[in-house]
């Protein structure tokens, strides 16, 4: 006991806490800084309790009421509201999420590879077994033969950035502040998990006063290399078809200003990928909108003949390449301006490792008087307006007896609040957003494509609206994700966060059913039809099918939310106007049409076929595979 008090941190004063008073104590003392303004980093935690940690952190939640708790339905869905919040805060901000050990742990994994793939700051903190052992096997423990120095937990480190277990309180002292390191740096972000036997979140230390000290994690800009810079200024100045594109890296750096000059001045157009749509306003004559496989026509027309790719903040996945099939020119090259060194050196570009808008801002200097021919930017004007006249057409559609996806998708884009931000990630919808919404604002565009995780509309949604109570939500899922995961209506119902879901039932994969089609199948396993002759039913079957006896609508009325059901496009816009002035938690349900698609613009998708069938059809498009496969490029 002397020791304790007289000890290391004797001269400073200590605190005696159990680890998780102490972890939460922590946790209420992290800030961010970013251009002068200071902001609290983790502004609560949501969690769901077990005997893994309702006696630890639960006990330390329920003693501290400044460090807000939130009660989650499902461990995989809080992860994905902490996701959206920290998406929407521009990863300034973020939620913590505590779990169980065992299946409440795991449960966690899917939305940590969400976090970590989008580069979107979330700190997990797992329940672990006893460091002690004694008691071993505890409930849900699963035993190795090999080591005891493993659990559950350990599938954590390939999905997080930062991975520790705390076998020791005092292990906290150590391990917390690289935790917020990694989480507050724009460059390193992701999952951050920390794994806390459940013995020791109770066990007590006396921990150094200091260690709860207010401190301020800068979110700097950093600015590249200068010398690169000058080359970059060179490339552009030499190059005849420039295009910017634009991803999520122009949001979360607050760099939209900051392009919108550069663009306006010089005449660059731009496309935008999943993360990066809303960097310019749709009608701004330089914004061809959506680039690569859920492109739009003018955006991969000039991709197609670019000959310098300046990548904003983008990773260069498959759907903003179109699998390496965007950039056909035979001299294309890339410039990246990317905060993390990894991105900015991808397709053997030249590398501008900084911040998005300080490198913007440094760059549009470089350029001092410089500008696209004014043919080229006549051409990419020309081909932003043929493509807004395409989307009105879409919006126009009136099909029946159904709807499609597409005029319903205008329906609230038209109809809907426009300072609404809109919420979506899997299915049939991000592909048809990407190319047919509006983006009026920088962040009403909230799209998780990274991971393009089903379930994580409806709990994201919730995480943009605590993050942006002011605004309203709309949630766009279809009848797949609905069913997979839409117990967070529960959560928004008793929290007060009103969300508005859309959602659109067109009785299973309409997704995965064309994608199947487009390769010479025929949707096997992607409607929700009963089996005929014992067999699952495609589309094969035709309309000889009967559907299940499932009431989506009444399911989310079961879960507090009210419900307009909604039986064609004229009752789909009313229901809009009347979501609008209600308070609870709304789902606007509606049968959409399974084939009626909006198209793809020249552009691919690489999901290779079978080599060998007995099927001609898939013969047939294992043939144009192979065409499309010899067209991808190298770039390293
Ligand atoms: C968790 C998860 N499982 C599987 C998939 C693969 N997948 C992508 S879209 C889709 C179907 C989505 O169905 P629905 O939500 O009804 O949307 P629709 O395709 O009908 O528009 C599936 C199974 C996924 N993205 N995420
Ligand atoms: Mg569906």
């Amino acid at each position: 006991m002397e020791q304790r008090e007289t000890g290391a941190h004797g001269q400073q004063g200590s605190r005696r806490l159990t680890m998780a008073q102490a972890l939460i104590a922590y946790l209420q003392q992290q800030y961010t800084e970013r251009d002068g303004v200071e902001r609290p980093f983790l502004t609560g935690c949501l969690g769901i309790f077990g005997h893994g940690n309702i006696a630890g952190i639960g006990q330390a939640l329920g003693q501290t009421p400044g460090f807000r708790y939130y009660q989650a339905r499902n461990e995989q869905a809080m992860v994905h509201t902490a996701v959206a919040y920290t998406k929407t805060r521009n990863r300034l901000q973020a939620l913590a999420c505590t779990s169980s050990i065992g299946p409440g742990a795991t449960n966690m994994i899917t939305g940590a590879a969400t976090a970590t793939i989008n580069r979107l700051p979330v700190l997990l903190l797992p329940g672990d077994l006893f460091a002690r052992r004694g008691v071993g096997p505890v409930l849900q423990q699963l035993e190795s033969g090999q080591t005891q120095d493993i659990s559950v937990n350990d599938c954590f480190k390939p999905v997080s950035r930062y991975w520790d277990r705390l076998s020791r309180p005092e292990q906290l002292l150590s391990s917390l502040p690289e935790a917020l390191r990694v989480l507050t740096s724009p460059a390193e972000t992701g999952a951050v998990t920390l794994a806390l036997p459940q013995d020791v979140q109770a066990e007590a230390h006396d921990y150094p006063e200091v260690f709860f000290q207010r401190r301020v994690w800068p979110v700097a800009r950093p600015r590249p290399d200068r010398a690169a810079l000058q080359r970059a200024a060179a490339l552009i100045r030499a190059s005849g078809r420039p295009l910017i594109v634009a991803g999520g890296g122009v949001l979360y750096s607050e760099a939209t200003e900051a392009l919108r000059r550069l663009t306006q001045r010089t005449g660059l157009p731009v496309g935008e990928t999943m993360a990066g749509k809303g960097s310019l306003r749709y009608d701004d004559p330089l914004c061809l909108g959506a680039v690569g496989v859920t492109g739009t026509l003018a955006a991969n027309r000039i991709a197609g003949q670019a000959d310098l790719v300046i990548g904003i903040g983008t990773r260069y996945s498959d759907f903003t390449t179109a699998s390496r099939t965007a950039f056909q020119h035979p001299d294309v090259c890339f410039i990246n301006i990317n905060v993390v060194e990894f991105d900015a050196a991808k397709q053997a570009g030249l590398a501008l490792t900084g911040d998005a808008r300080a490198t913007l801002e440094e760059l549009d200097e470089l350029l001092g008087g410089y500008t696209v021919a004014s043919d080229y930017r006549a051409e990419a004007e020309r081909l932003h307006d043929a493509w807004e006249a395409e989307v009105d057409r879409i919006y126009a559609i009136r099909h029946a007896p159904l709807p499609s996806q597409g005029e319903l998708i205008g329906a609230v884009n038209e109809a809907g609040d426009p300072g609404a931000i809109m919420v979506c990630a899997a299915g049939s919808l991000p592909g048809d957003l990407h190319k047919l919404w509006r983006a009026r604002h920088p962040k009403q565009y909230h799209m998780e494509y990274g991971y393009s995780c089903m379930g994580y509309e409806i709990a994201g949604g919730l995480g943009v609206k605590m993050a942006a109570p002011e605004r309203e939500v709309y949630v766009l899922v279809g009848d797949g994700s609905y069913l997979m995961m839409s117990s967070e209506i529960v959560t928004a119902v008793q929290e007060g966060y009103k969300l508005t879901i859309v959602l659109l039932n067109n009785h299973g994969y309409k997704s995965i059913g064309g994608l199947s089609r487009s390769l010479g199948q025929d949707g096997f396993g992607t409607r929700y039809t009963y089996p005929q002759d014992g067999a699952p039913t495609g589309d094969d079957a035709g309309a000889d099918v009967r559907t299940l006896p499932v009431d989506l609508a009444a399911n989310a009325e079961s879960l507090g939310a009210c419900v307009i059901r909604c039986a064609g496009y004229d009752a789909f816009v009313a229901a809009l106007a009347e979501a609008r002035t209600a308070t609870r938690t709304t789902v606007i349900y509606i049968e959409n049409d399974r084939y009626e698609s909006v198209p793809g613009y020249e552009s691919w998708w690489d999901v290779p076929v079978a080599e060998v069938s007995a099927s001609e059809a898939v013969r047939e498009a294992r043939r144009a595979w192979e065409t499309m496969r010899a067209t991808e490029r190298y770039f390293g």
